[in-house]
């Protein structure tokens, strides 16, 4: 049982019994409180005939031993022991400690991190976790939710990123963080990873309002659902393939708060322990057998994380595998195709992947098989959910754990984007890929806005955005092609220094070039030609009937135009008539001495006269 108490900002000198303890300087400080729950794993355990193995109640006698993790000084003269609770509260030392060393990255509140323990009995290897260990970690944080700041799971690695997937799902409306770290040798050893682990996970849970079940060791946070375990024998044992770490603690801690989840919701918090566990993982090797496959797919499975090669593909030459999938999935079960490699998502490119599609698999983007897995668990447990409803959540970005789909690896910050960020909240959007999605769907027609109007400003903020300005609009149309059509010649210098590129057709397949010719800017043509704009051939060929009519008509701008767009001014209609030929015809002698003139300066300039 853990006592709780609530004395966040405590006078130093509350307390009766410490006349006897020097006083502190400071008059007051202000407490963070973080749980601690230890469930096992390797952090806390001894050697017992050769093996290691977790050792009970030794936990929090030890790290009371530890300067860099309990202050006993400030304890004695707080009374923490006597509002916290004697057996399992311990407290930081100061966080801008006497020797005048400024405590990088961390704000100078001044701030005290007192953290309760709470350990579990027995204490798990790692590999013993179940289903309803899950539940019993998510449901003493439900319990103790409003008494802390922020929560610290001691688990061992081995299941951590399951652990910690499944929880970033059973955790519905988080607004505090949850951060699972362990060890790959004992707190107890002389070396060892444990107590700078615990430490930095600590000060994250104490400090920040990270609202994600986060995974922290060797100086990274990770989220949860986006670590896997990637070594057995080193420090640096976890890995988010497909996620930038939320944070890390280097001479500062720095988090990138671009990538961290965005509490989108006025719900309150609340743990859903409810799994299913008729789930597997079915990793697929060369040969595998469709009794391999039908043996694995039968009741009760009800939800499977296929492994696959590469970007989702399997064997499209052994119809009896896939007949075993689809015969699954048609029966109800919901299969999803993820991919073996450590980095990278699935996608249909291949016709071997394509197969999987058609047999019924969900994609499952660039989850770890361990989030697909503690994913499907939590869906398929939504029992009041129509199978079809469950099939569209499992495709849907429930907790950050999968990129949208066409969206994996956008890397630009976002940091300035204040416009965006707005109109993403109220769309209820909070990772950083929906962020440069609506960024990305956005800016196009914005920035071609700006083109319009000639507003040079705006294009400005959008690219300090991170929009890229040689994007098109839904119909392809770049801000160049609407500055061209508009004229505006500043812009348009603005955009080729920017860029922007001659050579973007949009849907009608016409380039900037075409634009600025037909809306008759002859500056604008110029300096696209200049730029390296040129028509394509058959532009070429079919200017001839075009400069036909502009002759019949006596349009002289509209023949300058052409011809300073590149246009062969001899080019015949499609009746084999010149430009000068039908201005004859038609007795416009003025055209056909502008012709001629125009004619004779194109020679000069070819011939560099
Ligand atoms: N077997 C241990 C566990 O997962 C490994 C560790 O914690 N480093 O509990």
């Amino acid at each position: 049982n853990i006592q709780l108490h609530r004395c966040r900002r405590r006078k130093l000198s509350s307390c009766n019994s410490i006349e006897s303890v020097e006083p502190l300087t400071s008059p007051s400080v202000v407490e963070a409180r973080v749980l601690v729950i230890n469930t096992g794993g390797t952090i806390g355990m001894t050697l017992h005939d050769n093996v290691l193995a977790p050792k009970a109640n030794a936990f929090f006698k030890s790290l009371r031993k530890l300067p860099i993790l309990h202050d006993e000084l400030y304890a004695q003269q707080t009374c923490l022991y006597q509002c916290y609770g004697s057996e399992n509260s311990l407290v930081l030392p100061n966080p801008t400690p006497h020797s005048g060393h400024l405590f990088h990255g961390l704000s100078k509140d001044n701030k005290r991190i007192v953290y309760t323990i709470l350990e579990y009995n027995p204490l798990l290897d790692s590999s013993n976790m179940t289903t309803d260990d899950w539940g019993i970690i998510g449901k003493d944080i439900e319990k103790n939710y409003e008494n802390y700041d922020g929560f610290v799971i001691l688990h061992g690695t081995d299941t951590m990123a399951y652990t910690a997937s499944a929880l970033s799902f059973m955790c519905e409306h988080l607004g505090k963080p949850i951060i699972l770290t362990g060890s790959q040798v004992p707190i107890y050893e002389m070396r060892n990873d444990g107590r700078d682990n615990l430490l930095g996970a600590l000060l994250i849970a104490g400090h920040f309002v990270i609202p994600e079940v986060c995974l922290y060791f060797y100086n990274k946070l990770y989220r949860g659902n986006r670590s896997t375990k990637v070594d057995t024998g080193s420090f640096n044992a976890f890995s988010s393939p497909n996620l930038a770490p939320l944070a890390s603690a280097e001479v500062d801690i720095t988090i990138n708060w671009d990538t961290v989840w965005r509490a989108n919701t006025t719900a309150k918090f609340q743990v859903n322990t409810e799994m299913n566990r008729n789930v597997g993982l079915l990793r697929l090797f060369p040969g595998i057998t469709s009794a391999t496959m039908r043996a694995f797919l039968q009741p009760p499975m009800e939800g499977v994380v296929l492994e696959t090669y590469g970007s989702g593909n399997a064997p499209d030459n052994q119809p009896d595998l896939l007949v075993e999938l689809k015969k699954a999935t048609d029966s109800g079960v919901i299969i999803i195709n993820c991919t073996q490699c450590l980095r990278g998502t699935v996608s249909a490119s291949y016709a071997t992947g394509k197969v999987l599609m058609d047999a019924g698999l969900i994609g499952g983007g660039d989850m770890t098989p361990e989030a697909a897995l503690s994913k499907l668990s939590y869906v398929l447990a939504k029992k009041d959910l129509s199978l079809d409803a469950r099939k569209k959540m499992m495709a849907q970005n429930l907790r950050g754990e999968m990129s949208a789909a066409d969206l994996a690896g956008a890397k630009l910050c976002l940091s300035d984007s204040r416009f965006i960020q707005v109109i993403a909240k109220s769309l209820s959007i909070s990772c950083k890929e929906e962020l440069e999605a609506i960024r990305d769907a956005l800016t196009p027609p914005l920035a071609c806005a700006a083109a319009k109007i000639g507003d040079i400003e705006a294009l400005e903020a959008l690219k300090e955005m991170g929009s890229n300005l040689c994007l098109g609009d839904y119909d392809g149309r770049t801000p160049l092609h609407i500055a061209a059509c508009e004229g505006h010649f500043k812009l348009v210098q603005y955009l080729l220094g920017h860029g922007a590129t001659v050579y973007a057709k949009d849907r009608y397949g016409d380039t900037p070039l075409c634009n600025a010719v037909r809306f008759r800017h002859r500056e604008v043509v110029k300096l696209l030609r200049k730029t390296g704009a040129h028509f394509s051939r058959d532009e070429l060929e079919e200017a001839g009937t075009e400069l036909c009519s502009l002759a019949a008509s006596g349009d002289l701008e509209g023949l300058e135009i052409w011809s300073l767009a590149g246009a062969d001014l001899n080019k015949p209609g499609y009746d084999g008539q010149t430009a000068i030929l039908v201005a004859q015809a038609v007795g416009k002698k003025e055209v056909v001495a502008f012709l001629v003139q125009l004619m004779s300066q194109k020679a000069k300039t070819v011939f560099g006269e």
